[in-house]
């Protein structure tokens, strides 16, 4: 099933795929950071991984400060990493390459 919690090899193999996304030291978390061109960009980049999210039926935390945007990904259910953060992580990354102006 998608939803088992990864272990610290299949979290490492996982990594591997995605590129800027850091794992925080509990290992249950990963996050990534972007700054946009403007705090109205920020907010439309909220509303667009909200469709994904409901699309995926699972939900990223958001830290807005400004421009500035912290997404954390965890699979609650799991208590950790799972299958279904990888899949979410790729599909925000495929999103700001293809629809946003940021940096990192
Ligand atoms: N999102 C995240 N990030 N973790 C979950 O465990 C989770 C979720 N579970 N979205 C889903 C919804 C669950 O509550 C429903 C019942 O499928």
């Amino acid at each position: 099933m998608s939803t088992q919690k990864f272990n610290s090899h299949q979290i490492t193999q996982a990594m591997q795929s995605i590129k800027g996304w850091a794992l925080e030291p509990d290992e249950a978390f990963m996050n990534k950071q972007w700054q946009f061109d403007s705090f109205k960009t920020a907010m439309e980049f909220i509303a667009k991984v909200a469709e994904i999210a409901e699309h995926q039926n699972h939900h990223p935390e958001f830290l807005s400060v400004y421009r500035k945007m912290r997404v954390r990904l965890s699979t609650h259910d799991a208590s950790g990493l799972t299958q279904k953060d990888f899949d979410l992580a790729a599909a925000i990354d495929g999103l700001i390459e293809s629809q946003f102006n940021h940096r990192i």
